[in-house]
């Protein structure tokens, strides 16, 4: 990297601060000189600075500039710490609104996305963050896709990737098929807000489900607890059992009918089983005298979706089929329902229902007048099946449950139930996740092409590998069929079984993008890689990602796949890792008037404008100033005034530096004072080193300001102060320590200050706790608790004078106004508060 950077500075005027002058030409001065570039051959310390990378929408709003702008500080802090930090930045470039776009305005899908990331990257240079652009991926380019597309034939080497018929989510509006993840709480499609319904199609799936243990893992990684919870729930591990029992149909043959349960130890309660309403044998169960109601019932549910079924306080409804179990366990005849509340897609779709515990089943048994049998009794209180408002869940000792009365309600009763159970062939124990598998085919034009034909004679064929990349065909037709426009072109559909040579039909659906943003950050370590993915031994050198930021949004979908598909590839022998990002942050989101910014909303904060006022250091010092970095902010027209504020200490930085260049150096000054500017610059190095190293974004700004101020200060009360050696020190602290926030105005005023090199490859300044040590303490003084004053004394001062110096500064004395102290609250070193 060549950092030399030579001053051309006018030392006899002096320069005035703006922004738009020094922005840009830094920019260009950093991007000749390789400076943001990343090397492979270097011998410091690797860090992988990574952050989500943005969908080429067409605009960079302000949120996407708070999120780079805040790992850009840490980026840049990490560089400073002496490490070759590796921070680039791609396009998530396939997807829904590219191919919207083109079926609403007629412009080509890639054409739309291509010209969006030309914008958007211009507007992104502005920042002046240390991008790595040489590292740049896109997703929708052939070089990119070809690799995803390999991916997908490892995947279906491994048996990872399987063609199933299953019911799919499917948005009318959208006209597609949606993951699950894809369908918000209220049953929704999260793009078009419309109502999702199930229906069945041959779809291609990876089998995320076989490292649902693995991913519960997170070994060696240090992620929020709320996102490892977040995917544990998605993950949804439940331990139990799985009991086979024995339905007889209306035609007198005998079904098995295995259940799924997390209470094996319950089993002396069931008094009735519940059917999803698609289960498959409901048919045959259902005696002929209820057949109509049945089919009625079952209709109502088609249109419901799981998450309305799920629904805790809605009231239950279901139909008695007319056949029945025997318990095994009782001997006992129980009736089977069928009721919307039991999911077909979870467990085995049937239920052996124990209202006494468990509430839905309770509320079903009230409602239709079923019978309710405890077998467990609290231990402290009388209970009964008539008088229970609720069902009792987990408490007490085992009852009407035979050999098993008296054991207590633990981990050790359930093993002994499943111990019996197995033992007698009943069932045995079972693992069951939430998790379905990912299902991966969209029916649409703009994404990675599926790597599949299909042949009369062979069936489903995988495109060799030299074959790839299968091309996405440029000409195309946009059509809002729900069909991907691919089954239309028939160059495309048309080609030869790879195996037989017989004529053969390609795969038109396309993958999921989560399939793309699924591997991106391998792309990143050898962007330009012919030979493969990536290039292996530059994985070695930059995997794992040290430190990945991103919203939270993304807890269960995209971080989840990322996860499972590294962990594939390091068992295909790829990767010698299992876990991708080391360290997750999310950042906070950005409101607008405590509202979600959106284009549709029309409430978006355009940063370009306020870049052009204020520049790009303002904007980056402001962002980071409206809060902690995880916390986001809230937009309002207030908050942008604050602007201004960061512009003007900015202006005073400026100020006192290029004052502090022309001060005539030939004064002198007293130790005492060269040991107070110490003080303040050790006291501050910790302070913003700390909250910087924290993502304490904006205390470290408020540090900064701080020591600006004091600094301001003692040049005005000791002018000669600024010829002293210290205070060159301090102010190089200043500079340095603002760097990461502020890039372009501090290696403006780092080169007028006479330095040869780039400020942002300088070291970071070391705290000495012996140049901070105080010998003043700063009081706070507060009246009846509000703040008034802040006052220093020496740190020895006994109780008694500083009470009187605090009762007698001026501002104190002026509000307390002659009255006398009820008492003075007196912390040593911190507080004195007087109550009046
Ligand atoms: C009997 C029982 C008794 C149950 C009891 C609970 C409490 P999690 O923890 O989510 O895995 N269940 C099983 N399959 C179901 C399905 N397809 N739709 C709706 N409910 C289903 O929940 C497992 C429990 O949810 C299972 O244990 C079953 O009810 C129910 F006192 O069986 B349990």
């Amino acid at each position: 990297m060549d950092t030399q950077i030579k001053p051309e500075v006018n030392r006899a005027e002096k320069p005035v601060y703006r922004p738009a002058d020094i922005e840009s030409k830094w920019q260009k001065i950093w991007e000749e000189a390789g400076a943001n570039h990343a090397p492979d051959d270097d011998s410091r310390p690797k860090f992988y600075n990574l952050v989500m990378f943005p969908y080429p929408s067409g605009d960079l709003h302000i949120g996407h500039w708070y999120n780079y702008t805040g790992v850009d500080v840490f980026g840049r802090l990490m560089r400073m710490k002496g490490y070759n930090v590796m921070q680039p930045l791609g396009f998530d470039a396939f997807g829904l609104p590219a191919e919207n776009a083109a079926i609403k305005r007629g412009v080509h899908a890639r054409k739309w996305t291509l010209s969006n990331i030309a914008k958007m990257r211009s507007q992104l240079k502005t920042m002046g963050g240390i991008w790595d652009w040489q590292r740049e991926v896109i997703t929708c380019n052939p070089d990119y896709y070809k690799w995803t597309e390999w991916f997908f034939l490892k995947l279906y080497e491994k048996g990872l990737a399987y063609r199933a018929k299953a019911p799919v989510n499917w948005c009318p509006s959208c006209q597609t098929v949606l993951a699950n993840e894809q369908v918000l709480a209220d049953g929704t499609c999260e793009r078009c807000s419309t109502l999702v319904y199930k229906r069945d199609l041959e779809q291609w799936f990876f089998r995320i489900t076989a490292y649902a243990d693995r991913l519960l893992e997170y070994k060696d990684v240090s992620w929020p607890e709320k996102t490892m919870l977040m995917q544990r729930n998605w993950i949804g591990r439940s331990e139990g059992a799985r009991v086979n029992f024995k339905a007889t149909g209306w035609d007198g043959q005998e079904y098995d009918l295995p259940i799924f349960t997390t209470r094996p130890d319950t089993v002396y309660g069931i008094t009735f089983f519940v059917l999803a309403p698609e289960h498959p044998l409901v048919e045959k169960l259902t005696t002929p005298d209820k057949q109509t109601e049945v089919n009625a019932y079952i209709e109502k549910a088609r249109g419901e979706t799981d998450i309305e079924r799920q629904s805790t306080d809605r009231e239950k409804s279901g139909v008695f089929i007319g056949s029945y179990v025997i318990s095994p366990f009782t001997g006992e005849k129980v009736p089977i329902w069928i009721s919307d509340y039991v999911l077909m897609g979870y467990g085995t779709g049937a239920i052996m229902a124990v209202p006494a515990h468990d509430q839905r089943d309770f509320e079903f048994a009230r409602k239709f007048n079923l019978p309710i049998r405890l077998v467990y009794m609290p231990d402290d209180r009388e209970l009964s099946e008539d008088s229970m408002s609720e069902a009792l869940v987990h408490e007490g000792h085992v009852v009407n449950s035979g050999s098993f009365n008296g054991l207590p309600d633990n981990q050790e009763t359930v093993k002994q139930f499943i111990d019996h159970i197995e033992h007698e062939g009943w069932g045995k124990a079972e693992v069951n996740y939430r998790v379905r598998d990912w299902l991966i085919s969209r029916q649409r034009y703009w994404g990675a092409p599926i790597p599949m034909v299909y042949c009369d004679t062979d069936g489903i064929q995988p495109v060799p590998e030299e074959q790839l990349p299968v091309l996405l065909p440029e000409e195309v037709e946009f059509k809002p069929t729900g069909e991907s426009p691919l089954k239309y072109i028939p160059e495309f559909v048309n080609t030869t079984c790879p195996k037989c040579g017989g004529p053969a039909r390609r795969e038109t659906d396309t993958m999921d993008t989560f399939m793309c943003s699924s591997w991106y950050f391998l792309r990143y370590c050898s962007p330009i890689f012919e030979g493969g993915a990536f290039e292996p031994n530059l994985i070695k050198k930059w995997m794992p990602v040290d430190q990945y930021t991103g919203g939270a949004e993304h807890a269960t979908m995209h971080l989840l796949y990322a996860r499972f598909f590294t962990m594939a590839l390091h068992d295909m022998g790829y990767l010698s890792f299992e876990e991708p990002f080391t360290r997750l942050f999310h950042q906070g989101t950005i409101l607008r008037d405590s509202k979600k910014m959106s284009k549709s909303k029309g409430n978006v904060v355009a940063p370009d404008v306020l870049v052009n006022q204020y520049g790009a250091d303002a904007v980056r010092a402001f962002l980071m100033f409206l809060g902690p970095f995880d916390k986001g902010g809230n937009w309002t027209d207030t908050t942008e005034m604050q602007i201004g504020g960061i512009y003007r200490f900015l202006s005073r930085v400026w100020a006192l530096v290029t004052d502090t260049v022309a001060f005539d150096k030939g004064g002198s000054v007293d130790s005492k004072i060269e040991a107070d500017v110490r003080r303040l610059q050790h006291k501050t190095i910790r302070r913003v080193l700390q909250d910087l190293e924290s993502w304490q974004f904006n205390t470290a700004l408020s540090g900064l300001m701080e020591y600006n101020n004091g600094l301001i200060k003692m040049a005005q009360d000791t002018p000669a102060v600024q010829a002293s050696a210290a205070w060159r020190e301090a102010l190089n602290t200043m500079l340095v320590l603002l760097a990461p926030l502020s890039p372009h105005i501090t290696e403006e005023l780092w080169q007028i200050t006479g330095h040869e090199t780039s400020i942002h490859i300088e070291t970071l300044p070391i705290y000495d706790a012996a140049l901070a040590a105080d010998d003043l303490v700063t009081l706070v003084v507060q009246i009846n608790g509000k703040l008034r004053e802040r006052i220093d004394i020496p740190a020895d001062m006994g109780e008694d004078e500083v009470k009187e110096t605090v009762l007698s500064a001026p501002k104190i004395a002026a509000a307390i106004s002659g009255a006398t102290p009820k008492k003075i609250i007196y912390v040593p070193g911190k507080l004195v508060n007087i109550v009046l």
